[in-house]
């Protein structure tokens, strides 16, 4: 099943990058034509984009989010086509991070205990990932993404007893999102004193309580508005 959808996905990607690039490279020309022209008009550039525009949305509008995500990452890297991509979608300033609807994300390479990473995140002027109430769309496409590492995520029941968002909004379990029999806020795991206070999104994709202070890769998510 997963293969299936990777290699669908593999395919779609193979197609709508070439199609995309040979798109591509015609605007390039089109581009610098306009560009060498002193005499062309607001409008005809205004129109130009708006059929850009209009050609994304209805390709957005086939795709699935992870399938669309997943071909955005891979044109991103095609020096040609970052130009036009820019244009056409807002992108995040700092490179590694990930625009997806109205945030920006940072999947981290390197690993820290929660709150060193919290910390992190907010010096960034993001803050550890808070997936929205209800937005299916939005775990869908973090969970995706993460495996199969584990990530810490802003959620924390350690002041309160009370799962909550790192901005202090509650947070309440839903049991899909979770592994089975989590969270547990288990002891046994000799890494010092208490249970599992710390949410992370675990291998598979689901999420986990674990204690703390154990280090992890994690996810700040900086939003645009
Ligand atoms: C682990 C979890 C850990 C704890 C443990 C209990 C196999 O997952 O990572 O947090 O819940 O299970 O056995
Ligand atoms: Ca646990």
């Amino acid at each position: 099943m997963q293969i299936k959808k990777l290699s669908n996905i593999e395919t779609l990607m193979t197609g709508l990058g070439s199609s995309l690039s040979s798109f591509a490279s015609k605007q390039e020309e089109n581009l610098q034509k306009l560009e060498h022209q002193q005499d062309v008009s607001h409008t005809e550039v205004k129109s130009l984009m708006d059929s850009l525009g209009f050609a994304l949305s209805a390709l957005r509008d086939k795709l699935t989010t992870d399938s669309l995500m997943t071909s955005i990452v891979f044109l991103q890297s095609i020096p040609r086509t970052q130009r036009i991509l820019n244009l056409l979608t807002p992108g995040c300033s700092e490179p590694d991070w990930i625009p997806f609807r109205n945030s920006c994300y940072l999947f981290s390479q390197n690993t820290m205990n929660w709150t060193n990473a919290k910390d992190y995140c907010e010096e960034k002027g993001a803050m550890l990932l808070k997936i929205e109430d209800g937005s299916e769309e939005e775990w869908k496409f973090v969970s995706n993404f993460a495996k199969p590492h584990d990530y810490w995520i802003g959620l924390t029941d350690q002041n309160t007893g009370q799962w909550r968002w790192t901005d202090d909004t509650p947070y309440t379990i839903n049991e899909e999102h979770w592994r089975p029999g989590q969270p547990d806020d288990w002891t046994e795991h000799n890494l010092g004193e208490g249970g599992e206070d710390c949410g992370q999104i675990a291998f598979d994709g689901m999420l986990n309580d674990a204690h703390c202070s154990a280090k992890m890769k994690y996810i700040c998510e900086e939003m645009r508005n």
